[in-house]
């Protein structure tokens, strides 16, 4: 029998996302992916100064808007050949790391932990921990009310198998709120160089405008250690625990085979190269990055633009389209872009890389094999496999600070230019490409990694990533998609970012 399924809205926050399943027998047929809005950010941008690019931009997103200001200043400096100096760089990769941690915390514990911890299990609390007997409280007194949605945001949610373990449910739930305080700390890092967070006011084309001072540096070193000692005591082992209880999601949620990073966190101590390497990996083919095979695919998106590269012409009523966000492609095909994506291309890379050892140790210490991270737990995975060889190093780049040596250089704007600016986001590649007449922004283009992931079908009808990962899904109960709900989530869609 043939049954629809629509989850509407899908994302915890960033609530545009809707994904409508067509299912057979309790099997996904077909998986269609929706951005529901339009922003227009591109065409904010043009007639304006290209120095307020960096900070329009920065308001696509909340949540990774450190990644957007740097591929704005990246595509600027691009264009107008600047070169930024030694500390300049590594203020960057640090705020970068910061935004990184703190989104990888969000996602996990705030998106999509509560797919799988039993919040509920709260109710059955029996210990002395005052902060969790407060909760209790507030659950039951919310259960016997006449709120519309008692308990919200833990409750509702779909009914299914949650995590079994008493101790880890309660200790997950708790980490809940903990990792409240370590986005705010992680903010907190990047705001002693950005001077605010969210969205930075000192990072322009030349550099970082913020001052180097051995305070600022034991701020910031005194910041990372607190995130550093809540990644490993609970990140990890949270991740871990779900792992554990959930060993069927290391081989479901299997995505499109393709992947996608435009590489990060260029690194002195590489030798200047990026700590996670750029390039594409078909199957088992890595091959380096050609961003000219880049192309954005409308047939089934709101536009009435052709296919091609930098047009966006909005058209909501199009004729057999479902989404707003476009279907990005390179050399023809989808790509799954993001921390799995990072791990795999570095993997397949072949290069002597200490992220590729940190993958081997996570495969060593699990049992798992490179296959079974192609899957909604080898996401997870990713995330904290990555985070650990990020702060490693940003505790190395806060010591090569130089308070001696400038942070940013000066520039002129010439009447014309173009140029292309790529980054690694928390969610994957990021680029901005702008083009420049008579000093005011022409043309301004965005590519982002949620538009990749979530991607409708292409001008040949194959699917994008995350509908990929959905086809051939079986639903136990179509009341309570929890399966494909926790694929989804596993990507860590923003639609906010898509959407742009
Ligand atoms: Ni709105 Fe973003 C990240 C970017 S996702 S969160 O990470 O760029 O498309």
């Amino acid at each position: 029998m043939s049954q629809k399924i629509s989850i509407d809205p899908f994302t915890r926050i960033e609530g545009h996302l809707a994904v409508s399943l067509d299912v057979e027998d309790g099997v996904v047929k077909d998986a269609q992916c929706k951005g529901e809005m339009f922003r227009g950010f591109e065409q904010i941008m043009k007639g304006r100064s290209p120095l307020d690019a960096q900070q329009i931009t920065q308001r696509i997103c909340g949540v990774c808007p450190v990644s957007h200001g740097l591929a704005s200043v990246k595509c600027q400096e691009d264009a107008f050949r600047i070169k930024i100096p030694k500390n300049a760089q590594l203020i960057r990769n640090i705020m970068l790391a910061g935004n990184f941690i703190q989104s990888h915390i969000t996602h996990f514990y705030h998106l999509s932990a509560l797919d799988f911890v039993d919040v509920k299990g709260v109710l059955g609390y029996s210990g002395s921990d005052r902060f969790l007997l407060g909760i209790k409280e507030w659950v039951q007194s919310e259960l016997s009310s006449k709120n519309l949605y008692p308990a919200a945001p833990f409750l509702p949610r779909f009914e299914g198998k949650y995590l079994q373990s008493y101790e880890g449910n309660m200790v997950a739930f708790k980490n809940y709120f903990t990792a409240l305080d370590m986005r705010a700390k992680a903010h907190q890092l990047i705001a002693i160089w950005a001077g605010k967070m969210p969205h930075m006011a000192t990072l322009v084309p030349g550099g970082v405008t913020e001052k180097i001072t051995s305070k600022k540096i034991a701020l910031c070193r005194s910041k990372l250690s607190e995130l550093r000692i809540f990644f490993e005591n609970s990140y990890s082992t949270d991740v871990l625990a779900v792992a554990k209880a959930f060993p069927e999601y290391a081989s479901m949620g299997k995505g499109c085979d393709n992947y996608l990073s435009f590489g990060v966190f260029p690194d002195e101590i590489n030798g200047g190269g990026d700590l996670f390497p750029a390039g594409v990996v078909n199957g088992d083919n890595f091959s380096s990055l050609d961003t000219k095979l880049i192309s954005e695919q409308v047939k089934y998106s709101k536009y009435s633009s052709d296919s091609g590269f930098k047009k966006t012409a909005p058209e909501p009523h199009k004729g057999g389209s479902y989404s707003w966000i476009k279907a990005p492609r390179y050399d023809g095909e989808p790509m799954e872009v993001g921390p799995l994506a990072r791990l795999i291309v570095a993997y397949k890379s072949g290069q002597d890389l200490e992220v590729n050892r940190a993958t081997e140790k996570f495969l060593r210490d699990t049992g798992l094999t490179v296959a079974n991270l192609d899957s909604c737990l080898g996401r997870h995975a990713a995330r904290i496999v990555e985070l650990q060889v990020i702060i490693k190093h940003c505790e190395q780049w806060i010591e090569m600070l130089d308070p001696m040596a400038p942070t940013c250089v000066d520039f002129d704007i010439p009447a014309s230019a173009s140029g292309q600016g790529l980054v690694e986001a928390p969610r994957g590649a990021l680029g901005h490409w702008i083009d420049v007449k008579n000093q005011k922004v022409n043309g301004y283009e965005c590519i982002v990694p949620t538009t990749w992931n979530c991607s409708p079908k292409d001008d040949n009808g194959v699917p994008g990533p995350v509908e990929q990962s959905l086809i051939g899904l079986t639903v136990a109960d179509k009341e309570n998609p929890l399966e494909a709900a926790r694929i989804v989530r596993s990507y860590d869609p923003c639609l906010a970012c898509a959407v742009h």
